[in-house]
């Protein structure tokens, strides 16, 4: 057990800087609006929320070489705040809950995260790999690349030479893809990090794959466990109001289920909620996309244990 008490830190970030579309930003707002804290209440959990709400002022002027990334300074600017608050919340034993905001908050998380519980595990749940670097993007977005530069295997890139590569390839484990770039899958392979697709999840069922996942990650059952939930891990028809929507992704029970049995552990000590953008398509799908995020959330901090 690593958490001190029944206690969940929610922190949120209204940021769309890592990709093109606007409206991501206003993700952690609707979900919080939707009752998310109440819903923790009602769970027994003390909860404190910060929402950030100035944080697009944190904006710098680019350089006009950023080497092949979209706006560089802002992700960093952004990400390098919001992982001091992160880390802070963490090393107060409090669950720090992130709602994203586009998934280049990770950059965020994860270095918060790994800062507090060096020998913590992630489980990255996303039909993308998110781990381009500045050289292997095509589109330049930074919600694309924020695994390459926390494991280390982006080169120094100027503007992010404050991340650390807190996080080892062999302490990384996906589940969900189905949207992985070339690039991607050469880097995922040259290291080494085990990846489930809905291939696997297909052929194994998610019960299979998030045993395997942890046995990968956290063999023992001993170590921390960060979950950075990307809702175009679910398929569009569970999750339509996302930036990235890929079809023949997990179903409402599977997205679930991972976010339930991870909770069962007991080690759980963070999970990110990331990528709903309640700007896109209609009144019903946002509606869906932000219940579902909240229910997840939900999950993972123990909603559907017995
Ligand atoms: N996400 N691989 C694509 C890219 O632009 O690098 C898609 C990335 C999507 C990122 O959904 O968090
Ligand atoms: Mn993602
Ligand atoms: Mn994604
Ligand atoms: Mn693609």
């Amino acid at each position: 057990k690593f958490l001190t008490s029944k206690s969940v830190s929610v922190v949120g970030v209204p940021f769309n800087g890592g990709q093109p579309r606007t409206g991501v930003e206003e993700g952690p707002i609707r979900l919080v609006e939707f009752g998310l804290l109440e819903q923790f209440r009602e769970m027994g959990y003390e909860t404190e929320y910060e929402l950030n709400e100035n944080i697009a002022d944190l904006r710098p002027a680019e350089d006009p070489d950023t080497l092949n990334l979209k706006q560089p300074k802002y992700v960093s600017a952004v990400t390098r705040v919001v992982s001091q608050q992160i880390l802070k919340r963490a090393q107060e034993g409090k669950f720090v809950l992130t709602l994203g905001g586009d998934h280049s908050v990770a950059l965020a998380t994860v270095s918060g995260v790994f800062g507090a519980y060096p020998d913590a595990c992630l489980v990255w749940v996303d039909a993308h790999a998110d781990i381009n670097t500045p050289a292997s993007t095509d589109s330049g977005n930074i919600h694309g690349c924020p695994l390459s530069f926390l494991t280390g295997i982006a080169d120094q890139h100027p503007d992010f030479d404050w991340v650390q590569p807190l996080l080892k390839t062999n302490r990384l484990v996906y589940i969900g893809l189905r949207d992985v770039d070339e690039a991607e899958k050469k880097i995922i392979r040259d290291a080494g990090i085990k990846a489930f697709s809905m291939h696997h999840v297909d052929k194994f069922g998610i019960g299979q794959v998030v045993e395997m996942a942890l046995n990968h990650v956290n063999p023992n059952r001993d170590l921390p466990i960060h979950l950075s939930f990307d809702v175009d891990a679910l398929d569009p028809s569970v999750a339509p109001s996302t930036g990235t929507p890929v079809r023949g992704g997990l179903t409402f029970r599977e997205g679930h289920y991972i976010c339930e049995a991870i909770a069962e552990t007991g080690l759980l000590v963070a999970a990110d909620i990331m990528e709903v953008n309640p700007a896109l398509e209609d009144t019903d799908s946002v509606f869906q996309t932000v219940q579902v995020g909240c229910s997840l959330a939900r999950c993972c901090l123990g909603e559907a244990l017995l």
